[in-house]
């Protein structure tokens, strides 16, 4: 699958010089990342190049037209207070013909700026750079409190809109398209019965009582880069999903990837225990970073931003394993259903603290 003719892609974008190798890189579950390595002179100098994932993007050159105006909106604001934009922001490479992606007849891909001398973590090493991914995340929600989300296409609706997960999920189970229900039943029992969670936040949304802003929505761990010399948060990246969300689900989601003792896709699930200190190194960077902005009702749901967001992956995961494993990379055969098994084994977890985790948030 990594076959495509590399040295030729190169040369659609604005990339100078030699193409020297072209090698898979990251993690990411959706797009295929690789590490492009060009020689300028006696330099080398890298690139990221992404492969979009067209299933999922149909129309790319709305995502496209989404993250060159979110990235034009963050190189603005860091620019503006004195920062280095080419290392804060993630910045896309022009193709030739001065497009922002280039389509070869069959694949789309992108390119972007290496961000050098920062890492994009799998895991949290230590609770300071779970406070610094924080604060970079934190940063983030309130540069985005001035972008005009009008002027963004809905790509992906109801992204988090947990009971329209849910409804898909029960579609997925009633559809059994690969005779695997039976083998899980005991999972699918697991999500029917917490059913009744799955309104908690998009009914207040709804109804007005959280408000809607423009959120990132996928905001793991390895979606910010910390600076290698300084631990610092410096730059978020991978704005697919920069869509109008709710903070509960940015909070939430970097609570569920990064408060879990074992990774996302653990097989040995005695191994998944929800960190309530690394919950409150989160929670005290973030209340840091977004500032006064942040209203009563926001600040009240956080504990149910990661509780929903855990239930909503583990859901997500399970509908992707009952459907054949069509939409998240996998690596092995029953790679979906471990991470849901992680997702369901850390919200349990969730459950038995959201006492703790609520009077966290009033104590900061
Ligand atoms: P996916 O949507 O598949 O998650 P990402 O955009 O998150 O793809 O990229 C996958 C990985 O590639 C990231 O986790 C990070 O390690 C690396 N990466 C992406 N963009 C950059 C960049 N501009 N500079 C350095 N590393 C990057
Ligand atoms: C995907 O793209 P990546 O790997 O950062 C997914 C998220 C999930 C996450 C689970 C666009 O994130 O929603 O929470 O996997 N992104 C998309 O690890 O579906
Ligand atoms: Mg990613």
């Amino acid at each position: 699958m990594d076959s495509y003719d590399f040295p030729a892609i190169a040369g659609k974008f604005e990339a100078e010089g030699e193409f020297v190798s072209c090698v898979r890189y990251g993690e990411g579950h959706i797009n295929d990342t690789f590490c492009l390595t060009m020689k300028q002179g006696g330099r080398r100098v890298r690139y990221i190049l992404q492969r979009i994932n067209s299933r999922l993007f149909p129309d790319v050159a709305k995502l496209m037209h989404n993250i060159a105006l979110v990235t034009a909106f963050c190189r603005r604001s860091v620019l503006a207070r004195g920062g280095d934009p080419m290392r804060e922001c993630l910045t896309i490479v022009p193709t030739r013909t001065g497009e922002n992606y280039h389509f070869d007849g069959e694949n789309y891909f992108r390119m972007y700026i290496f961000i050098e001398g920062a890492t994009a973590h799998q895991s949290v090493r230590s609770r300071r750079d779970f406070y610094e991914s924080a604060v970079a995340f934190g940063n983030f929600a309130s540069l985005l409190a001035g972008f005009d989300a009008s002027q963004l296409y809905e790509i992906l609706p109801d992204f988090h809109n947990t009971r329209v997960r849910y409804a898909n999920f029960l579609r997925a189970v009633e559809g059994d398209v690969c005779a695997r229900a039976a083998q899980v039943q005991r999972e699918i029992d697991w999500v029917q019965a917490h059913g009744h969670l799955t309104g908690l936040l998009v009914d207040r949304l709804a109804a007005g009582e959280i408000p809607l802003r423009v959120t990132h929505n996928d905001t793991k761990l390895n979606n910010v880069m910390l600076d290698d010399a300084t631990g610092r948060g410096i730059a978020v990246i991978d704005l697919d999903t920069v869509l109008p969300g709710s903070l509960c689900y940015d909070f939430g989601d970097s609570i569920r990837f990064g408060c879990n003792t074992a990774a996302e896709d653990e097989p040995d699930c005695s191994k998944v225990h929800f960190s309530f200190d690394l919950y409150t190194a989160y929670l005290e960077g973030y209340l840091s970073a977004v500032g006064g902005s942040i209203t009563q009702a926001e600040r009240e749901n956080l504990p149910i931003g990661a509780l929903l967001m855990t239930y909503e992956c583990g859901m997500r995961f399970l509908t992707d394993y009952l459907e054949g494993d069509v939409y998240f990379r996998t690596a092995r055969p029953d790679h979906n259903l471990d991470r849901a098994r992680t997702q369901f084994a850390l919200a349990e977890g969730m459950l038995s603290c959201l006492d703790r985790m609520r009077l966290a948030g009033k104590e900061i």
